[in-house]
């Protein structure tokens, strides 16, 4: 089969979800899953380092993979307890992917970047997308410079890279790895398992979150969205509610009443206060017709619902 999409890091919380809706779409000979560690698919599954630049070029030309999204990456709080592994494996495995695009080996790539690009400087409420950024994470000082990379290669050489800034994703399916938000996603399963959850973050930490249905489609939306209509080539803002943990937590509260929230802040308390509360998504909406679908209060119902009926079934 000819004209392959590549998912790098597809055993990751996006990843996983990706590669399934990427294989409903478009069937599952069409898309090839590749992760460091061996991973079920329903589609073909290459062991791959995203360090291994000659390994990524061997598994791009054996597939005939045209698009590729590189989504392998150490997230904010894992990148803080190994910088210097971090910002070589968050770099170089763009690079070796932009670089196949720069020689017209492949067409097309989608890299995520994220709110951890903002800093402590940045206005924190309706954060545009031009403003200051001076992240303090090697996370953020990460994917700021692959934002700059990105949109370099693009002008330079015409590589059609497209990107998003994501927020906090909380989904069912899949375990967040590493990150700041991850707790948005824990408190639902502990909820469910033990009626009870202890956060690393301050009850009042508010952050910009998304609900992952609505991150994967707007991933696939910007990704099948015409060439003219991306103007931005660093990375897009992206959003949909922005909530607290008690907020979260009271929302929990209406499906199970006797759930209760302790908090212990730890070192991610720091990492959270120099994001942004919200974020102004509003040239993503302008130029390729971004808009959520899922509320805090719809996500809440949706995740309980699922979490619930996949322990019914256990
Ligand atoms: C993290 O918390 O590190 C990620 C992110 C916001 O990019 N979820």
């Amino acid at each position: 089969m000819k004209n392959r999409i590549l998912v790098i890091g597809a055993g990751g919380q996006i990843g996983s979800e990706l590669v399934r809706e990427l294989c409903n779409r478009h069937g599952n000979d069409a898309i090839v899953a590749a992760d460091v560690r061996q991973g079920e698919t329903k589609c073909v599954f290459e062991t791959l380092d995203v360090m291994n630049a000659e390994a990524i070029r061997q598994t791009v030309k054996k597939y005939d993979v045209k698009e590729v999204y590189l989504l392998a990456a150490l997230l904010s709080a894992t990148a803080e307890k190994f910088p210097e592994k971090a910002w070589q494996l968050n770099m170089e495995g763009l690079f070796h992917v932009l670089n196949l695009a720069k020689e017209k080996i492949i067409d097309k790539i989608f890299w995520p970047s994220s709110i951890a690009v903002f800093g402590s400087n940045t206005p924190r409420q309706n954060t545009p997308q031009y403003t200051v950024m001076e992240p303090s994470t090697v996370y953020g000082i990460s994917k700021q410079a692959g934002e700059r990379w990105c949109e370099y290669y693009y002008n330079r050489y015409g590589v059609d890279v497209r990107s998003l800034r994501y927020p906090g994703l909380i989904g069912y399916r899949s375990a967040p790895g590493g990150g700041t938000t991850d707790y948005a996603v824990h408190i639902f399963h502990e909820a469910r398992e033990r009626g009870s959850y202890e956060c690393f973050l301050k009850e009042d930490t508010i952050l910009p979150m998304m609900y992952m249905d609505d991150a994967i489609r707007a991933t696939l939306e910007l990704m099948e969205a015409g060439t003219e209509k991306i103007k931005i080539r660093s990375s897009y803002n992206l959003a949909a509610s922005s909530f607290s943990p008690a907020q979260l937590a009271a929302e929990i509260k209406k499906h199970i009443a006797e759930f209760t929230i302790t908090y212990k802040p730890d070192s991610r308390q720091a990492i959270a206060e120099s994001w942004p509360q919200s974020i102004d998504d509003s040239l993503a909406a302008q130029h390729w017709g971004w808009k959520h679908k899922f509320s805090l209060a719809a996500m809440t119902a949706d995740m309980l619902q699922h979490i619930g009926a996949a322990r019914e079934k256990v």
